[in-house]
């Protein structure tokens, strides 16, 4: 609890543009809950370094990801919405839960396979000690609720061992964090490998719907989604191109794959395909036209940047000084 609230914290990278999967399975959520908790949305840059990045290039896409956050409906104003790399903090808490945390552990992350084998000229230490930093940026809000896609699951497991580990040695220091996962959208997957899920990193432009694309776009991406030749509209795990569609359609319209497989009985994938294209467009109509807003008012932005870092570190240097309290850090002189 912060201010007698509950507390939400979630974030996304800056490693690419934004995809209806990350939309979906995360960005959607915050919104729903944000009146709720008092929601700390990192823009969390320091973990896209583990990967590398253009410079120029990744500083553009924080800040457009940044007014996506708001373009898709957060309020700046009440929701704490900064950059991670402004909040030093981060790399503070990371380096001393680092000190809790087992390589086994970190070796059993699936991420860390995942990535070691996209890029494995560059298998960095920050690329294993990722999930470590993802703890700290969960504890140091001492977040009661974490909304993210099925992903991101095992690191949130590991943020509870880690944090009921220092609890158990020093007292109730941080806040258990649980999971929270959308009823639908939880993995939005390839449109074009239906078996992989759909990344911001995909390097097929097709596989994937990125929050920027305009509708003709999006339609020509949902008509070219693989399927299968078996031409009956089913929800099962056989036909895995059709059942991400339909996931994404359950997503984007809030019903449930039985009341879609009613709905297009009889008719044939193209129909199918055409009622997704619309429906993502409906969706990402109003976000494209509040992304435009903004990028017009610079100076609000700028300023929001400014404000949030301070609030985001205000509450962080909180929980850091009291665990560097507890682990035998010598007090700072006033
Ligand atoms: N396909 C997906 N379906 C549902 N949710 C998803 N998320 C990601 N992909 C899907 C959720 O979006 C948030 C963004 O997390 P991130 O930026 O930290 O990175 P990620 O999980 O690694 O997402 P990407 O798109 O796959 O990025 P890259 O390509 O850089 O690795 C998280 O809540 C995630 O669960």
């Amino acid at each position: 609890m912060l201010d007698g609230k509950k507390v939400l914290f979630s974030g996304m990278q800056a490693t690419g543009n934004l995809t209806i999967g990350n939309y979906l399975g995360a960005l959607k959520n915050w919104v729903k809950l944000s009146d709720e908790y008092m929601c700390f949305y990192g823009v969390v840059d320091m973990h896209s370094i583990t990967v590398r990045q253009d410079p120029a290039e990744l500083r553009k896409r924080a800040r457009s990801l940044m007014m996506l956050y708001i373009a898709a409906g957060l309020n700046p104003e009440e929701a704490c919405i900064y950059y991670q790399s402004h909040v030093s903090a981060h790399a503070e808490l990371a380096w001393i839960l680092n000190c809790f945390t087992y390589m086994g552990e970190l070796n059993r992350m699936t991420q860390f396979k995942d990535k070691s084998a996209k890029h494995a000229d560059n298998i960095n230490a920050g690329l294993f000690t990722y999930p470590v930093l993802m703890a700290a940026d969960i504890l140091l809000y001492q977040a009661d609720v974490v909304p993210v896609g099925i992903d991101q699951s095992q690191h949130l497991e590991l943020t509870r061992d880690i944090a009921i580990r220092f609890n158990n040695i020093y007292g109730d220091v941080f806040t258990i964090p649980d999971i929270y996962l959308g009823k639908a959208g939880a993995k939005i997957m390839s449109l074009q490998d239906p078996t992989k899920k759909m990344s911001k990193s995909d390097e097929n432009p097709n596989a994937s719907i990125y929050l920027m694309d305009d509708e003709d776009t999006v339609m020509r991406k949902c008509k070219r989604a693989v399927t299968d030749s078996e031409g009956i509209i089913m929800y099962r795990d056989e036909q895995p191109g059709l059942k991400n569609l339909i996931d994404i359609y359950c997503a984007c319209k809030d019903v449930t794959p039985d009341e879609v497989v009613k709905e297009f009985d009889g008719q044939g994938y193209g129909v199918l395909k055409e009622a997704v294209g619309n429906a993502v467009n409906d969706l990402l109509r109003p976000l494209h036209d509040n992304y435009k807003k903004l990028e017009q008012d610079k100076a609000y932005v700028d300023q929001l940047i400014k404000n949030n870092a301070e609030k985001a570190s205000y509450y962080a240097n909180k929980t850091l000084r009291k665990v560097q309290k507890k682990v035998g850090f010598p007090e700072r002189p006033r």
